[in-house]
């Protein structure tokens, strides 16, 4: 299978037929540069939190980004840059009515096509691994997540994945250039219109307890306040669910 690279970002793609996560193989990696990881198959493909990711053989998308980062407000803003350049991918090309999760799934009728677990490496350079999981051309989940998982050929039939990767690529490339000129702003404001996540109502664990909450404020960093009883709570980490989707 040939993936092709049309970005300068990237200077290699690394092909493997089978690995066991694409992160791993990112993190191993001793390139001075920034590089991407893809793979048909993954064995121990995980999510968030020790969570796994489900990744059947030569169906969907298992990719890892590798970026050296210089500055490391750079490591949250790369999220937000890879769900907004898919999100526009999927919308714009593809015509799907997708809708971002913050942080950063990718969500089509509230069920999640696209996961994305970013690590980081601290060292004598930092590095940042953006992994991605993209739901292409399975048509059957297993039983435990089928209720979760959608793909995209569930929503427009089997798709060409080679070709999607290069989109996403190369549109990953222009909102990162576009960020290193000219700061989070702008990128911040698209993933703001593309969630609309503000005035939402979204389910959450607050102090232990999972209640739904409204947001009302996104921050200049990405993070997402909500209201509690008239209190307002910045949401670092943890998870979400929309109560409605957008385009229901
Ligand atoms: P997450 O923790 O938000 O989501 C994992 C949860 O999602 C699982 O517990 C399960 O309920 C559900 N799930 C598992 N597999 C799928 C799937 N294929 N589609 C939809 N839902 C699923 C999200 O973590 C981050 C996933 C990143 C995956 C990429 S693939 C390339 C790279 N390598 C690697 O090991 N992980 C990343």
């Amino acid at each position: 299978m040939i993936f092709q690279n049309n970005t300068s970002l990237f200077k290699l793609i690394n092909h493997f037929e089978e690995t066991e996560s694409t992160n791993d193989l990112a993190k191993n990696s001793k390139n001075n540069f920034n590089e991407v990881f893809i793979t048909e198959f993954q064995t121990k493909g995980r999510g968030r939190l020790t969570r796994s990711w489900f990744s059947p053989k030569g169906e969907n998308l298992y990719f890892s980004l590798k970026l050296i980062i210089e500055n490391n407000n750079e490591i949250y803003h790369s999220l937000f840059i890879s769900s907004v350049a898919i999100y526009e991918i999927l919308k714009n090309i593809y015509n799907i009515n997708c809708e971002i999760k913050w942080p950063n799934d990718l969500l089509i009728d509230n069920k999640k096509v696209c996961g994305i677990l970013s690590e980081t490496v601290f060292g004598e350079r930092n590095i940042l691994i953006v992994g991605i999981g993209i739901n292409c051309n399975t048509i059957d989940f297993p039983d435990e997540i089928k209720n979760i998982a959608v793909s995209i050929a569930n929503k427009i039939g089997k798709i060409d994945k080679t070709k999607l990767f290069t989109e996403i690529l190369e549109n990953f490339e222009k909102n990162y250039n576009f960020y290193k000129k000219n700061g989070f702003d702008y990128i911040l404001s698209k993933w703001i219109e593309y969630s609309q996540i503000v005035n939402r109502h979204i389910i959450t664990t607050v102090n232990g307890i999972k209640q739904t909450v409204k947001v009302v404020k996104v921050d200049n960093d990405g993070y997402i306040y909500v209201d509690i009883d008239n209190k307002i709570l910045k949401i670092i980490s943890g998870d979400i669910e929309y109560v409605d989707s957008i385009n229901n």
